[in-house]
């Protein structure tokens, strides 16, 4: 399969996450690619091309602009304001406040512009996001093109960004970008299936009104899980896209049996629909050691879950998420691309 990576992922990599009240080094962390290199090379799948130059008109199309100047120019913006640290959210338009009057402070714009305070932005960030959606634009070519399938080795990561905020380590999401570039190169019906630990709610709402894009989300409930803010089950869809909304919140200690099941369900529920290519927001932080999750699926549960994926038999571009056990993340990722291409 081919596989779709730019070394320009390693200009994002913020010293500090925000996490129980300290910092950490981030969990979306440079070395989980090179984990997926690895395990890549082993198993003799790694057929890699450099992305081609982004494409920024999908990017607009789907995203809002003062959001997209504000990433390009939040770091100049940070510094000149004499900010001598990392760009880090310390303030948010809360209950009660104004949503809709953009402040000109760059310490107000970043809050306006953030719904997660954990991530930080580095003078590199910008350039990382866009080489990682360049990423998933070329692995979305190659499949307009003729191929069954390819993989983008997206990072930083995109299921939680929406059009107007970034936050849970995303920035521009990859996967929805993906999807409106299908539509534009002629698919009627796309499916976004986001198997990621974490609800996708930056994918779900940009997607929210519409029938065109489906989107189905496996992850950990709300009441439990970041984003707390999204993911109920009864989220589906608004107006033209009621209906085209699939959550399957679960909780803590979910395994294997039940996550298949849900699977299953979302699998089936695209198939009917009529889909016409599936955009995978792969992430494997469901793996039973993921330090900031709480599913159980073992490495080989990965491979089953490709398998099964595999054989909707749809054109299919994969974007990487999350997956935080970093050894393992290599092994879970490669499982699915396996088990995909064995379907
Ligand atoms: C793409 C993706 O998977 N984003 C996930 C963002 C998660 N943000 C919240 C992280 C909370 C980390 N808390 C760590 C507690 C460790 N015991
Ligand atoms: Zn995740």
């Amino acid at each position: 399969m081919r596989i779709i990576y730019s070394e320009d992922h390693r200009l994002h990599f913020p010293q500090a996450e925000l996490s129980g009240g300290q910092f950490v080094t981030p969990f979306e962390r440079p070395s989980r690619v090179e984990y997926i290199l690895n395990r890549l090379n082993e198993r003799q799948l790694k057929d890699l091309v450099s992305p081609d130059p982004v494409d920024m008109a999908p990017v607009k199309e789907l995203l809002d602009s003062g959001y997209l100047t504000f990433l390009e120019t939040a770091w100049d913006a940070w510094k000149d304001a004499g900010m001598e640290g990392e760009i880090i959210a310390a303030n948010v338009p809360a209950r009660g406040m104004h949503m809709d009057r953009i402040p000109d402070n760059i310490d107000g714009k970043v809050g306006y512009y953030c719904h997660a305070s954990e991530t930080a932005m580095t003078a590199g960030t910008w350039a990382a996001a866009l080489s990682s959606v360049a990423a998933a634009q070329t692995a979305q070519r190659h499949v307009a093109a003729g191929a069954n399938a390819a993989f983008a080795l997206c990072r930083p990561p995109g299921h939680h960004a929406t059009a107007d905020q970034y936050g849970g380590y995303c920035f521009i999401n990859n996967a929805a970008v993906v999807a409106q570039m299908f539509r534009t190169s002629g698919a009627q019906r796309v499916a976004i299936l986001d198997i990621d630990f974490h609800h996708g709610n930056g994918t779900q709402s940009l997607f929210y009104g519409r029938d065109d894009v489906m989107f189905a989300s496996l992850h950990g409930a709300p009441q439990d899980a970041y984003p707390y803010y999204l993911g109920y089950k009864d989220e589906t869809g608004v107006g033209a896209g009621e209906g085209t909304n699939l959550n399957y919140p679960m909780g803590p200690g979910t395994g294997y049996a039940e996550w298949a099941a849900a699977l299953d369900d979302a699998i089936a529920k695209i198939n009917s629909w009529g889909a016409e290519a599936l955009v995978v927001s792969l992430g494997v932080d469901a793996y039973k050691e993921d330090p900031i999750s709480f599913f159980k699926l073992e490495s080989d549960d990965f491979t089953d879950a490709g398998r099964r994926i595999g054989a909707m038999k749809l054109p299919t571009v994969f974007c990487m998420e999350g997956g935080y056990a970093v050894e393992a993340v290599g092994i879970n990722t490669v499982n699915v691309l396996e088990g995909f291409k064995d379907a």
